[in-house]
C-alpha cells in the first residue's frame, strides 16, 4: 500500500515534544517499510527520523505548533492559531493522498478528525492518548458513527476512555528490538523513564527512592520545570539524578544496566512506550495498575503491578523485583511489540478501513 503518515502537530520528531508519538511512528514506519509498503511522512519541519526509515519520503510544513491537549483544560475549544502547521501538514498530506491509498493520522487533534467526514480518500487515526478533550472524544464519537473502523487505540484501557466505541480496535505497540539489548545485571540502580510533567507521576517513584536511601536515575525531557524543583525541594538528599532526553541508542544503553523500571503514571497512561523499551532491555518493570502498563506488564514474570498511587507497595514489590528472570522480560517484547508484530496488526487494520470507506 501507499500510506500518507501525518505526524503530531506539537514539536518536531526527534525533539522529544512528542512524546510517545515519536517512536511509535519511527516503529511503524520501520515495520511498514519491512513489509514493502509505500510510505510518505508529513512532519514539522527539522523532523527527522530514525536512521533506518530513509527510505520513507519526508514532506516538511512549518507553522505555528498546535498546543498540546495534555497541558489544556478538558472542556477547553479546539483552536487553530493563524499559520497553523496542523493545518498546512493536513493540507499536505491531503495533496499527496490524491495517489495514495490510505492517510494515517497521529495528531490527537479536531482538524484531522473532523476531515473524515469530508474526504473521499480514506483517514485512519491512531489515538495516542486516553481522553483528554471532551471537543476531541465528542467528535470521535460523531465519526465513529458513521467511520467505526477509522480509530485504532493502543490498549483497551486506553479505549475505555472512549465508552461509546463498542468494540475498539486495538494496535498495540512495536519496536525495533535490534536496537535494544538485553542486560542480565540485576543488581543496577533504579530507572524512571518520561517526559518530566504532572501526568507521569515521578513524586512518586522519588519518594521510593529516597525511603530506600537510593539514587533514582530520571531519563527524559522536563516539561514542566517547576513540577521538577518542586520534587527535588520535597526530598532530603538529591535522591534525583537527572538524566534528560537520550536517543533510544543512548537510553537503552543505560536503562538496561538498571535493576528496575519505576512507572507512576497519574493520567490513564495509553499504552507506556517506556515500559517495553525497559522489558527489551530486560529489566522488569513496577508500575501502577493503571492504562496501557496494566496490560502489558505480565504480574510476577515480567514485573508487579501496584494500586494506583500506593507507593508503599511500590517499595514491597521492589524489594522482590529479583526474584523476576530477566530473560522473560526479553521474550515478552519479542513475542508481543515487535515492529513486524504491529506493523502486520496496522496493515491489516486499514486494509480493512480501505474496504468499508
Ligand atoms: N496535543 N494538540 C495535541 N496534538 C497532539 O497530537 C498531541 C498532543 N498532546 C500530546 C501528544 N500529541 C503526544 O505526545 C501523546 O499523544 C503521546
Amino acid at each position: 500500500m501507499r500510506i500518507v503518515l501525518i505526524s503530531t502537530p506539537i514539536g518536531f520528531l526527534g525533539s522529544g515534544k512528542g512524546g510517545g508519538v515519536e517512536l511509535t511512528l519511527n516503529s511503524l514506519v520501520t515495520g511498514l517499510l519491512s513489509l514493502g509498503h509505500c510510505i510518505d511522512v508529513v512532519v514539522p519541519k527539522h523532523s527527522k527520523l530514525f536512521d533506518i526509515n530513509k527510505d520513507a519520503k519526508l514532506h516538511f510544513v512549518e507553522g505555528v505548533e498546535q498546543v498540546s491537549w495534555q497541558h489544556q483544560d478538558y472542556y477547553s475549544p479546539a483552536s487553530i492559531p493563524d499559520n497553523s502547521l496542523l493545518t498546512g501538514m493536513l493540507e499536505k498530506a491531503i495533496d499527496i493522498g490524491k495517489n495514495a491509498d490510505i492517510i494515517l493520522n497521529f495528531a490527537y487533534d479536531w482538524l484531522p478528525i473532523w476531515m473524515t467526514l469530508n474526504l473521499n480518500i480514506p483517514i485512519a487515526h491512531i489515538i495516542s492518548m486516553g481522553s483528554e478533550s471532551s471537543v476531541i472524544s465528542n467528535l470521535i464519537s460523531k465519526v465513529y458513527r458513521k467511520y467505526p473502523y477509522n480509530f485504532a487505540f493502543h490498549s483497551n484501557t486506553q479505549a475505555c476512555d472512549y465508552p461509546f466505541i463498542k468494540n475498539p480496535i486495538i494496535i498495540g505497540n512495536g519496536f525495533d528490538l535490534n536496537t535494544y539489548i538485553f542486560q542480565s545485571n540485576k543488581d543496577g540502580p533504579l530507572a524512571w523513564v518520561g517526559r518530566v510533567a504532572p501526568e507521569k507521576g515521578l513524586e512518586d517513584a522519588a519518594y521510593v527512592a529516597n525511603q530506600l536511601g537510593e539514587k533514582l536515575n530520571v531519563w527524559g525531557i522536563i516539561q514542566d520545570e517547576s513540577y521538577a524543583s518542586k520534587i527535588e525541594q520535597s526530598l532530603s538528599s538529591s535522591t534525583i539524578v537527572w538524566k534528560g532526553f537520550l536517543e533510544t541508542d543512548k537510553l537503552q544503553k543505560e536503562l538496561g544496566k538498571c535493576r528496575a523500571l519505576l512507572n507512576t503514571p497519574k493520567w490513564n497512561e495509553a499504552y507506556g512506550n517506556v515500559i517495553v523499551e525497559s522489558l527489551a532491555c530486560g529489566v522488569p518493570v513496577i508500575a501502577y495498575r493503571r492504562g496501557g502498563p496494566s496490560e502489558i506488564i505480565q504480574h510476577g514474570e515480567t514485573g508487579f503491578l501496584v494500586e494506583p498511587n500506593d507507593k508503599d507497595s511500590l517499595l514491597s514489590y521492589l524489594r522482590i523485583i529479583n526474584k523476576i528472570n530477566r530473560r522473560d522480560c526479553r521474550n515478552w517484547v519479542e513475542n508481543n511489540a515487535s515492529t513486524n508484530i504491529f506493523a502486520n496488526r496496522v496493515v491489516k487494520w486499514l486494509t480493512k478501513v480501505i474496504q468499508k470507506n
